[in-house]
């Protein structure tokens, strides 16, 4: 069931109207009301009334995470502060995380986008619908929640973790719809295993997943195990969480809610828009948000955008799965992490060595599991276990406080992490995704 048709089958021709329009508000909104985009708009040299197609967005500068981080925590507010019904941040526990505030206006838009997923995953308002993505800060608890309320689903708001429960839950309940991350689905079909419980016999039939990287093999595999079909669902904190965009049931590239968050792709070097079918970093613009919008945001997330005539009957524009992303940024079971806030973390312990490697991988289990080997200072290193094991432990608390993940860290002498001669090779990823 499609379930905005007006939307997400309209006439392109119609749906440029609509986007043209919107933008033009939008850039009136924030160049009034946000001063970190009139400053932007000033230093560029441009007013709002440039702003007259679709193809002069292309004059408005780019918005950066860093730059979002400047503003922390309501320099990019664009209405009254008692407009603003909620708040998130992104899972990034860094000192400066992003907020994104929402009005009750956004929090409709929210709705209807990813009432607009699950329906592409085959949901309707008789599913169960066990909601196993962390509500909280995070976005994907609420996304996903506010979706199926929208759609009169019935949602079981189970959040992440204690995965037994999961499945008894998903049996005991009768749940015909799962949403989380890709690596928890394949956890929880380990887990229902060994509890001798059969997917097969389950209701189960279909599942959003998302929030990290996967492939289309791990996508076989899930469907396989769990006997469901597994969608791809995209979004990000800072334009609205979970919603962005979604795959439907041809699983053929992600419709984007393209009446809401308009995208771009560019060449990342030089910033230059690219035509569909090239791939490059996906920018995003909130059309019609109003607590927290956007202009042109970078995801650092690499894609191509294009057009098919979808099987759906969907005519919104796709973007492919995504290939991975051009900045260093980590996801580790759902939480975003720099290797610099690791380094930041190190260097600030007595004892070690701004030299670390980091490892990932995913467990049996196929949860992601990360090792940090970490060098210890020749003047602190000691055969004295008790001594090593307390920084070992700082070191592991530290991490998990500030950064929200539990890392196995490892100890080594000075000088035994390889030096490298041009940028340090800090992070090791052998996940099979
Ligand atoms: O992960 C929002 C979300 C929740 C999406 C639930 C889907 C489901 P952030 O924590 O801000 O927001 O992380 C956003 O996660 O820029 C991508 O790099 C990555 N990401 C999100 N969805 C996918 C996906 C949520 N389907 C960052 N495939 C994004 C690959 C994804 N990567």
């Amino acid at each position: 069931m499609i379930w905005n048709p007006d939307a997400e089958q309209a006439d392109p021709k119609d749906m440029r109207q609509h986007q043209i329009e919107n933008l033009r508000k939008l850039v009136e909104l924030v160049y009034n009301r946000v001063p970190f985009y009139k400053k932007k708009f000033d230093q560029a040299n441009i007013k709002p009334e440039d702003i007259k197609t679709l193809e002069d967005i292309q004059k408005i500068p780019f918005t950066t995470k860093n730059e979002l981080r400047e503003t922390y925590p309501y320099g990019l507010v664009a209405t009254d502060m008692e407009e603003i019904v909620e708040l998130h941040a992104s899972s990034g526990t860094t000192g400066t995380p992003v907020v994104d505030a929402y009005t009750e206006k956004d929090i409709d838009i929210w709705s209807d986008s990813m009432a607009r997923t699950l329906s592409m995953a085959g949901a309707t308002h008789k599913d169960i619908i066990q909601n196993a993505f962390g509500y909280g800060l995070f976005t994907g608890g609420l996304g996903v929640h506010y979706g199926a309320r929208r759609m009169g689903a019935h949602i079981v708001p189970i959040s992440a973790g204690n995965t037994q429960r999961q499945i008894a839950v998903m049996r005991d309940f009768g749940v015909s719809i799962l949403t989380c991350t890709p690596s928890y689905s394949l956890y929880l079909a380990e887990a229902a295993k060994e509890m001798g419980v059969d997917f097969n016999k389950l209701k189960l039939r279909a599942g959003c997943f998302g929030a990290e990287p996967w492939s289309n093999d791990m996508r076989l595999e899930i469907e396989d195990k769990l006997s469901i079909s597994a969608h791809d669902i995209y979004g990000l904190t800072e334009i609205i969480g979970p919603g962005v965009s979604a795959e439907c049931e041809a699983k053929n590239g992600l419709h984007i809610n393209e009446d809401y968050f308009y995208p771009e792709v560019i060449n990342s070097e030089t910033g230059e828009a690219l035509p569909e079918g090239e791939k490059g970093e996906l920018v995003f613009t909130t059309l019609t948000r109003t607590g927290t919008p956007i202009l042109r945001y970078r995801t650092r997330d690499i894609t191509y955008l294009f057009r098919d005539k979808c099987s759906c009957g969907r005519t919104t524009i796709k973007m492919h799965r995504l290939y991975g992303r051009n900045d260093d940024m980590m996801i580790i079971r759902g939480v975003n992490v720099f290797p610099s806030q690791i380094e930041e973390i190190l260097v600030q312990i007595e004892g070690t060595e701004p030299h670390y490697q980091i490892i990932l991988s995913r467990g049996e289990n196929h949860l992601d599991e990360i090792g940090i080997e970490v060098e210890v200072m020749e003047s602190f290193f000691s055969d004295e276990t008790r001594k090593m094991e307390e920084l070992r432990k700082k070191i592991t608390e530290t991490v998990k406080s500030r950064l929200g993940i539990s890392a196995r860290i490892k100890l080594v002498e000075p000088k035994t992490i390889v030096r490298s001669e041009g940028k340090a090779k800090r992070v090791i990823d052998k996940r099979k995704i």
